[in-house]
């Protein structure tokens, strides 16, 4: 989906109000979340953590954690995983002030995907405030995720949009897509998308008082400053291009972070990743 490259076209939307003034548009109280911790930490980056052992998982939230306002996992790809480095990670995400969204991408009908999200070996509903889905087996996805979600002020994201080369989620997907986040807003669970722009403004309703009434937070993965891709498809776009330019709120980066070698090499890449994020979207608010 070829996103507005020219922050004009976002004016009078949402895409314009600080994270503040976009609070109260929010029926999910995980967002309400995000959205204060990103403006008192004036951090819109999210650090993605894609090891495979426990302790260099907390090594890496350790050295980001006071510049991200959040911190991404993909669970499953951890070798040694316990519930102690759940809670771990939980006791950190109090201390350095960040949420935790498990990147889990679930895809099955409502039943299976209920019992994925609170059961099995890693219960991730017990300790993961935002996940995601895959909106292909239909709204009974987002019923069931909710039955566990909702109760414990989890956030789910709808997948809209992917970074990767020769993806297939666009145009009538991604179209769908945002229809079925439209149809769940009130319930207070869904509140955004995986997206790579503003696609709920893209796919705007159709009365104008309604697109005014509703807002959705858009996170963007592919984000990198020093190279476009990698050899499996993957595409990088910087930190401007993804906040000012196409107006997503929050930025998510991975082996651009944790991929440097030295304690002080990702601290600084941490650094430079918020820097990046939060001044271009304060020229977008400013713009
Ligand atoms: P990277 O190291 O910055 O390329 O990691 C990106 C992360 O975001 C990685 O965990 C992916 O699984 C995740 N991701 C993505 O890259 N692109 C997508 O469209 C989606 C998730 Br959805």
């Amino acid at each position: 989906m070829a996103h507005s490259t020219n922050s004009s076209a976002h004016s009078r939307t949402k895409a314009h109000l600080s994270f503040t003034a976009r609070i109260p548009y929010q029926n999910n109280v995980a967002a309400k979340r995000l959205l204060e911790l990103m403006e008192r930490k004036q951090s819109n980056l999210c650090v993605s953590v894609d090891v495979t052992k426990g302790r260099d998982m907390l090594e890496v939230v350790r050295r980001v954690g006071k510049s991200c306002c959040m911190i991404k996992t993909h669970i499953d790809i951890i070798e040694d995983f316990t519930m102690d480095l759940a809670d771990e990670l939980v006791k950190l995400s109090k201390e350095l002030d960040f949420m935790i969204f498990e990147d889990r991408k679930f895809a099955d009908i409502g039943n299976t995907v209920q019992l994925q999200y609170s059961s099995g070996v890693h219960k991730i509903a017990s300790w993961s405030d935002i996940t995601n889905a895959h909106p292909i087996p239909g709204d009974g996805i987002v019923t069931g995720l909710a039955a566990v979600g909702k109760p414990l002020d989890r956030g789910l994201l709808l997948l809209a949009e992917m970074s990767s080369k020769g993806n297939l989620a666009t145009g009538e997907y991604t179209r769908t897509t945002v229809e079925m986040a439209r149809r769940h807003r009130s319930e207070g669970f869904v509140f955004g998308f995986i997206a790579q722009g503003r696609v709920h403004e893209t796919y705007a309703p159709s009365d104008p008082a309604a697109a005014n009434a509703e807002d959705f937070l858009i996170l963007s993965p592919g984000v990198g400053l020093d190279v476009k891709g990698d050899k499996m498809g993957q595409q990088y776009r910087t930190p401007h291009e993804v906040v000012f330019d196409s107006g997503c709120d929050v930025i998510i980066v991975g082996r651009g972070i944790y991929g440097k070698n030295t304690e002080q090499e990702v601290r600084d890449e941490a650094e430079r990743y918020r820097e990046g994020g939060w001044k271009a979207y304060q020229a977008r608010i400013q713009g």
